[in-house]
């Protein structure tokens, strides 16, 4: 049986990564594109050549033509630009919308079956915009966030306790920005809910509230520090999960941008909400509970995403 096919459309700090992390796990062959020639090329090679040292076997390849992701599985949308310090997600809208036209458009032609993860920002109205220029079913475009941001919940959280990573689980609803949701009553240390975990003295809610904080400024926390770009290894880390449960019909539960069509109260839009990942893509949104509280940050959220697509449909009004 021949391998499964992957493309990582951006070759830049996560492609690159989302490269080697895929090659090194043998999910497929990977093919990097970048409209910079040369970077995905020499990426591509870099990694191929690490090969028999890592001991996989992968097909990496780099190329500047959209003919090479002829029949991709899996498509992994990084190209645009990433925030520098002082910059929100959403100042990158302008530039984004237009790369995701052209990736939208790149992928309808040559990989349309494929499923199809975004990651550029800003998320939510990007993978909506990627979706609308695309054509193909909502199913099989999503956006990474969720993955991330839960993953840095529970990276916070297992410091606090002084327990492993593996034990902790975390919960992150809504638009992947300053108006995320991340559920405490939803997330557990070894099964045993956070708020539960401060009236057993394990934590107190002033620590709790600031590591909810922390989670949602993960994002600019990185940015602060590295100067010249943004975070890639979690992010690439995150897609990868996506992508592994989608090509080995894991039926994962994994919170993601997904089209949201009635569930929520919400109508054919783009936000962050549990999902289950296997071979048909989004195969199920699933609807939690919210208290009143966790719904009007809910409900903040969308807005926020709302206003996104708004300021989309302003710049390009085919997206209208
Ligand atoms: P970077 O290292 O700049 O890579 C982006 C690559 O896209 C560059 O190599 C560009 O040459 C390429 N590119 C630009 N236009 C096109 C085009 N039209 N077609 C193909 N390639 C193109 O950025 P990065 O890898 O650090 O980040 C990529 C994106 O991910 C940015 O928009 C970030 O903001 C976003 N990001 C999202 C998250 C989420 O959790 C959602 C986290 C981190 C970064």
């Amino acid at each position: 049986m021949a391998r499964p096919k992957i493309a990582l459309i951006g070759a830049g700090q996560i492609g690159g990564t989302l490269a080697h992390l895929a090659a090194m796990r043998e999910l497929g062959d990977v093919v990097l594109f970048d409209i910079v020639d040369g970077v995905p090329q020499g990426k591509a090679l870099d990694i191929a050549e690490s090969s028999p040292i890592g001991k996989f076997d992968a097909g990496v390849t780099g190329t500047s033509s959209y003919e090479a992701i002829a029949g991709a599985d899996v498509c992994i949308v990084t190209a645009g630009v990433p925030r520098k310090p002082g910059m929100s997600r959403d100042d990158l809208l302008g530039i984004n919308l237009k790369v995701m036209k052209s990736v939208g458009e790149g992928i309808a032609k040559h990989a349309p079956d494929a499923f199809v993860i975004c990651i550029t920002n800003p998320l939510d109205a990007m993978v909506w915009a990627l979706r609308q220029f695309s054509g193909m079913p909502a199913e099989k475009v999503v956006g990474m966030a969720g993955v991330l941001d839960s993953g840095r919940f529970r990276y916070f959280l297992a410091e606090e306790f002084g327990v492993s990573v593996k034990d902790v689980n975390a919960f992150v609803l809504g638009g992947h920005g300053d108006t995320m949701v991340p559920l405490s009553r939803y997330s557990t240390v070894g099964g045993i809910p956070l708020p539960d975990l401060v009236e057993m003295g394990w934590t107190t809610q002033e620590k709790l509230d600031a590591i909810i904080q922390r989670t949602r400024d993960g994002g600019a926390e990185i940015v602060g520090l590295l100067k010249t770009g943004s975070a890639f290894y979690a992010p690439a880390a995150s897609a990868i999960e996506m992508a592994e449960a989608y090509l080995k019909d894991q039926k994962r539960v994994l919170p993601c941008a997904a089209h949201v069509d009635g569930a929520y109260g919400l109508k054919g839009m783009y936000v962050g909400v549990p999902t289950v990942i296997g071979a048909g893509g989004v195969e199920k949104i699933i609807e939690i509970k919210l208290d009143r509280n966790d719904k009007t940050a809910f409900d903040k959220s969308v807005d926020a995403v709302k206003g996104l697509v708004e300021a989309c449909k302003g710049i390009d009004p085919t997206l209208a």
